[in-house]
């Protein structure tokens, strides 16, 4: 009888695998198969909580050299799933428990969604002996998972392990990036097979480059247009990072001068004062351009769905995803495939073209809205600098963008205190800049923090948080603490969920406004304290750069987090929160 089909007669349901574990070097278990499938895809960190059902996972990752980050709420390690994904490129993991387990990570998990993250979700499930009897934690995880990921499926036999592994990659992969949903079985899991008999696709041998540049014709129209554009600005999105199509994206910039505009993780692919870098000027630039050129980014609340743009221009719109081209607005082109590839061959097609006069004139077209931008820019500084008690955020948005240093990796998890810190905050190179994205995620911080410091261990990370995000997911900071990975924590305190509260207040009144929005005064920096690190209140401007540096010097030193805390003003908002535009 061989060990597997000794396995499966001894065992009804998912006995306890470590009693039956077999050295031979032949039999694998499902736990095992995974960790395997996992190295062979180049993951090298999983996020996760533990529970009965996903327990041979960890075993089969001692084995292959996998790094577990064990967090305290299956929230977190989603988001830092995700969040390692964003900063190495490579496809985040994420292993959760069956039932809560895979609850709690649903948001973190829906945020990778809306981002375009590549990454993949394990989650354990009651054994299938048991299905459908009431076994513990059992939920329909594939039911639940299908609207938020791009493939959800459940493993119906431990051979099959490595495969569905592989193609829950290919389709994280696949067009725009997303997550993938993984349900396995406790005794699919726990079983032991004849190594023989599990499919498992080599390494490097399943997938093919995603680097396409759709049809060729359509590059050569598009070089066409840049070269004759005069007023041409390109605005490049998420995607552009995800698919580290950074270095093609400047040199297209540069190349033929146009301005770039910048959203979401593409903001820092070039630094601030760069010639070609442009931040406070896209409402202006977009109503008098004669070409724009929307690159990973989809018409969505954002970007007013499209509808804000001149009708009077051409546009032009490049994606990873077919679905998303011509989406809520009209367009002149429309490119589909990888950004930095299609940005290359762009450029590639131009070099030869390149008319004098039209670039002059695009030259003269960056230099006034260069001027615009110093003028905006001189417009806030009043604001930014600031000395008003209590504390104005904008000052706090201010300080922490003089605090920066070239490594630093810029988290925003909050409501109005981030959005106003966006107008402020400039990282100064590609990939440290790290938002939510469309999904709006308050929370996302701490796994985010987390994921840049185990990914990046020579950058600094700081992550900016409103107290109403804060409480959502700090006990993680424990988590960096024990991992080593100690980062920067600033909170804009208003004892509020500002936001929010704004829209009521101008909807409802004084009197009515106030209702589910109020928090109570929490003096976060003792929370750093508690957990062996420094924390510091701050109630005077002028404090906030000294306790900026004291963080600093303290996470040196100590190895844990800080927590700068600082009372900002409750009476000050961003300008889209009071033009309520992201609900229009
Ligand atoms: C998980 C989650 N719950 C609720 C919201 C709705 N929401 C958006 S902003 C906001 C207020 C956030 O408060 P805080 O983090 O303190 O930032 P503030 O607006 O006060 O600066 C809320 C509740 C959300 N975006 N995400
Ligand atoms: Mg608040």
């Amino acid at each position: 009888m061989s060990s597997e089909a000794k396995t499966a007669a001894a065992s009804s349901t998912a006995d306890d695998t470590l009693k039956r574990k077999t050295r031979d070097a032949n039999v694998i278990s499902g736990g095992h198969l995974v960790a395997r499938a996992l190295k062979n895809e180049g993951v090298d960190t999983i996020f996760t909580l533990c529970g009965g059902h996903i327990i041979d996972i960890y075993d089969g990752c001692v084995d292959e050299g996998i790094r577990i980050i064990d967090v305290r709420h299956e929230q977190v390690a989603a988001h830092a799933a995700d969040g390692y994904a964003r900063q190495t490129g490579r496809l985040g993991c994420v292993v959760t428990t069956a039932g809560p387990g895979c609850t709690n990570a649903v948001t973190g998990v829906a945020t990778a969604f809306r981002s375009e993250t590549p990454m993949l979700h394990i989650g354990g499930q009651g054994a299938l002996s048991q299905h459908k009897m009431g076994s513990l934690q059992d939920l329909p995880h594939v039911d639940l998972m299908a609207p938020i990921t791009k493939f959800s499926v459940g493993v119906p036999a431990t051979e099959r392990i490595a495969d569905l592994i592989s193609m829950a990659a290919r389709e994280a992969f696949n067009g725009a990036p997303g997550p993938a949903y993984l349900e396995i079985p406790r005794d699919v899991l726990d079983r032991e097979i004849d190594i023989s008999k599990a499919v498992i696709p080599a390494p490097g041998r399943y997938r093919a480059s995603t680097k396409s540049i759709g049809d060729p014709a359509d590059i050569e129209r598009l070089a066409d247009i840049l070269v004759n554009a005069e007023r041409p600005a390109i605005l490049y999105g998420q995607q552009v990072w995800t698919a580290r199509g950074h270095q093609e994206a400047v040199d297209l910039l540069r190349g033929l001068d146009i301005p770039g505009y910048f959203n979401g993780g593409s903001r820092g692919l070039l630094p601030p004062g760069d010639p070609h870098h442009f931040d406070r000027t896209r409402t202006q630039a977009f109503a008098k351009a004669d070409v724009i050129v929307i690159v990973g980014t989809p018409f969505d609340f954002r970007m007013g769905y499209g509808k804000r743009i001149s009708k009077e221009l051409t546009l032009v719109q490049i994606d990873m995803d077919y679905r998303t081209v011509g989406k809520n607005r009209d367009i002149d082109l429309g490119l589909v495939g990888d950004p930095g590839a299609i940005l290359g061959a762009v450029l590639q097609a131009a070099s030869g073209r390149i008319k004098n006069d039209a670039r002059q004139k695009r030259q003269a077209w960056m230099r006034g809205l260069t001027e615009l931008e110093a003028a905006a820019t001189e417009k806030l500084m009043p604001l930014f600098k600031s000395d008003s008690s209590p504390i104005n955020p904008y000052r706090v948005a201010y300080e922490i963008n003089e605090f920066l240093a070239d490594n630093t990796i810029y988290i925003g998890d909050g409501g109005d205190v981030v959005t106003i810190s966006a107008q402020a905050v400039r990282p100064r190179r590609p990939g440290q800049w790290m938002d939510p994205g469309a999904l709006g995620s308050l929370g996302v911080g701490t796994g985010f923090a987390i994921a840049a410091g185990l990914a990046q261990p020579e950058k600094e990370v700081l992550c900016y948080y409103g107290d109403g995000a804060f409480a959502m997911t700090a006990f993680d900071m424990e988590t960096a603490n024990r991992f080593k990975v100690p980062y920067i924590a600033v909170v804009g305190n208003n004892s509020a969920m500002n936001q929010i509260r704004y829209g009521q207040l101008a909807k409802y009144g004084n009197e009515r406004g106030n209702v589910g929005n109020l928090l109570g005064d929490v003096p976060f920096g003792k929370f750093a304290e508690m957990l062996g690190g420094y924390g510091e209140e701050v109630r005077d401007p002028r404090m906030i750069a000294p306790a900026l540096l004291r963080a600093r010097e303290s996470v040196h030193k100590s190895g844990r987090c800080a927590v700068i805390n600082i009372w900002v003003d409750a009476k000050v908002y961003a300008p889209g929160t009071m033009a309520q535009t992201m609900y229009k």
